[in-house]
Order: structure tokens, then sequence, then C-alpha cells
């Protein structure tokens, strides 16, 4: 496929011609400007193709911030990549940070990454982390779990430590998802050393599927395959950046930040291989070609990719009701690109893409919609609010 034809223009793996809309979301207003509150920068009123709403800032004053958790009681799990558990309770950002955190690796993209809740949270208490472990090889991804007791973590345990040592500060992934079926499944990234994605000897660029304890489900599809880990439930993967389970199908979606000119959104079926990085529709950063191919037999294609980059981060399917006109749609965070891309499917196929706060030029690392329907943003500042997105036409 020629470049010149790809610039500018999202495509997805069926070869759709529907154009990115970047830019139609407009800043019409700053509400706050106003009233003179400290909120005024992020009290901005925006338009998009299907709803006008604004943006607010819950807290204030978060250290790159990078996952979030909705506790039953209404309060906020935060992780702060340096390496800090925070909590948001009735929008006030806690002054201690939660203590029982395992130390972490923090250089280049490492760090205290995703949070999430056991499905059975409001029984056990317990909240598990993704982070960067630090070993005498350098660092890896590793997944802890601690009991949440009056502020603190108690018996915090490692139940996963991936075979992913490099000294390199790239692609963790580590986000963490619970299938509601037993089952958490952590994404890991290739850590720098792209050819690993392709060896299925370690986990290097892999998702992972555990049970909640660590254990490897004896049906995972490479259990008994010789060179393969047991715990890889897929590979082939570059950096995956956000995971999320689709609200009908119970499938779950990744979103992978590529090469330039190769951020896509994948569905991860089991024993696939995904490709990277002997398929890619992008470029080295530094310009040096990857691949000659976007296809291979046995390689799985990317529902949807973007060119050029937006540096895709966490994702969500909005599955609330204050926003309806947005129901089912997939929304993923953009870093560098600095915007919440919102890309809907019918099906597995692509039909729409729309950049939002492309205006507020922000680094944007997680989004989740809350169990208020509202949608929750993280920036990834060293000095970051936690944003939420309401409704400002009538729904
Ligand atoms: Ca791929």
């Amino acid at each position: 496929m020629a470049a010149s034809a790809r610039v500018g223009v999202a495509h997805g793996a069926g070869g759709a011609t529907s154009r990115r809309l970047a830019g139609t979301a407009a800043l019409v207003a700053a509400l706050a400007a106003c009233t003179g509150t400290p909120m005024d920068a992020a009290a901005q009123t925006f338009t998009s193709e299907h709803h006008t709403f604004r943006v607010v800032t819950i807290v204030d004053g978060l250290e790159h911030p990078w996952g979030m958790a909705f506790l039953p009681d209404g309060s906020i799990l935060v992780t702060e990549r340096p390496g800090r558990l925070r909590l948001v309770r009735n929008g006030v950002l806690e002054p201690e940070p939660i203590a029982g955190v395992p130390e972490v690796w923090a250089r280049g993209q490492g760090g205290l990454l995703d949070v999430a809740l056991h499905p059975d949270f409001e029984n056990n208490r317990l909240v598990y982390l993704s982070y960067s472990k630090p070993g005498p090889e350098g660092a890896t991804t590793a997944v802890a779990r601690g009991r949440l007791v009056d502020g603190r973590l108690e018996n915090v345990e490692d139940i996963f430590v991936a075979d992913a040592w490099t000294n390199r500060g790239q692609h963790f992934g580590s986000r963490l998802v619970f299938d509601g079926k037993g089952h958490l499944f952590i994404s890991i990234g290739d850590r720098g050393v792209m050819d690993q994605a392709q060896n299925p000897s370690n986990h290097q660029g892999t998702i992972v599927r555990l049970y909640d304890d660590g254990r490897v489900p004896p049906d995972n599809p490479f259990v008994g395959r010789e060179g393969f880990r047991p715990e890889i439930y897929a590979y082939g993967i570059r950096s995956p950046q956000g995971l999320a389970l689709h609200p009908e199908t119970g499938q779950l979606w990744e979103s992978e930040h590529g090469p330039r000119g190769g951020d896509e959104i994948n569905l991860i079926l089991p024993g696939r291989n995904y490709g990277w990085p002997k398929i890619t529709y992008g470029i080295n950063y530094n310009g040096q070609k990857i691949s000659d191919y976007t296809h291979m037999e046995g390689m799985e294609q990317p529902l949807h990719y973007w060119v050029p980059s937006i540096a895709t981060s966490g994702m969500t399917f909005y599955t609330g009701d204050k926003f309806p006109g947005w129901k089912g749609d997939v929304f993923v965070g953009g870093l560098a690109g600095q915007q919440l891309a919102r890309v809907r499917f019918e099906g597995t196929r692509r039909v729409a893409v729309e950049a939002l706060l492309t205006e507020m030029k922000r680094r944007i690392r997680d989004v989740r919609t809350g169990p208020d329907g509202y949608i929750y943003l993280l920036v990834d500042e060293p000095n970051a609010p936690m944003l939420r997105l309401e409704p400002a036409d009538g729904n």
C-alpha cells in the first residue's frame, strides 16, 4: 500500500474508506472562566458529532497517573507511575498514599502501572497492581495483589512475574482485565526488543491469561505445547496499552501503541499471533523500515489502525447512560496525539472515527466508563488532573 494513500486517513482491515473525523470537536466556551474557580482551565465545553460535553477537573496534582479503579463506595484508586497508589474520595485527593505498594522500577515507561479490583472485591478486598519489577537483569512486568484494609494494602504478594527482563525502559504493557469467568488478562509489551514478540518461550509481546491467584488455566491455548509459555493467550504484540472486554460479546479487545503509523485496535482471540514485528502498518520512529509486509499467513489483522499514529494508551467501551449517542463506542486515549479517540464498530467492522479534545492539547493516558456513566480520563503530566466528561446537551 502506498504511504501517500494512508496519510491522514484511518484504515481498517476491511480497507473501508471512512475518513478520520479529526477536528470536528470545537471548543465553544470556557464556562468556568465566568465562575472564577480554580477549575477554569478544564471546565470547558466541547462539541462533537453526537454530543456536546463539558470537561470537569475532579482532582489535580497527580504525578504521571496511569490507571484507575472505581471502588463500590464511590471512591477511586489511582496509580502514579513513580510508585504511589492514591485514593480520590468525595472529589478530594487523599494526601497520604496507600501503603504497601511493592518497590517499582520507575524509569522510562516503567513504574507503578495499572490497578484493578477483584470481581469479588466487596467480600475479599483484593486489589491488583501491575508494575515494573526491578531485578538483577533490569526490570520486568509483574502483577501483585493485596487486601485493602484501613487505607493500606496487606498480605501483598506477586501472583505473576513475567519472563520479560531487559534493561530497557519501554513497553511494559500491563493492563489488567478480569473477564467475569474467573480469569485475569494481563498485557505485556515486547520490552523494546521487537523480535522477542515472536518468541513464545518468554512473555515479551503477549497477552497472558491466569486464574485470580496466578495459576495457569488448563484450557489456555498453548498448554503442553513445546516452546510456548503456558500462560500465553496470544502473542506477536508490541506495546499493549489498553485492554477492555466487549460489553456484548465478552471478548477481549486491545489497543496497541505501534511504531510510527501503526497504532492498532485488535480483537484478541486465543492462540493467535498478532504479527509484530513481521507485519505492521508502521515504520520505526527513526524512519527505518521494520517490515515489507502488512499481511502474512497465520497472523491477525487489526480491526483498526491509525496513520499517523496517535500513540494509543488506555481504552474503554462506553457502557453508561449519560451519553446515549456514544453507547458501545470504543474510546482510546492518545498520548503524543493529544486526543481522546472515539471509534465506532458494527460488530468488528470499524465504521467511524472521531478525534475529541484535540483543542485541549493534553496527553491522555487512561480512559474509563465510570459506574456513574461519566467518562473519566487521566492525563500524563508531572502535575496532572483526573478529568470527567459530562453531557452539556441536556442528557
Ligand atoms: Ca498487529
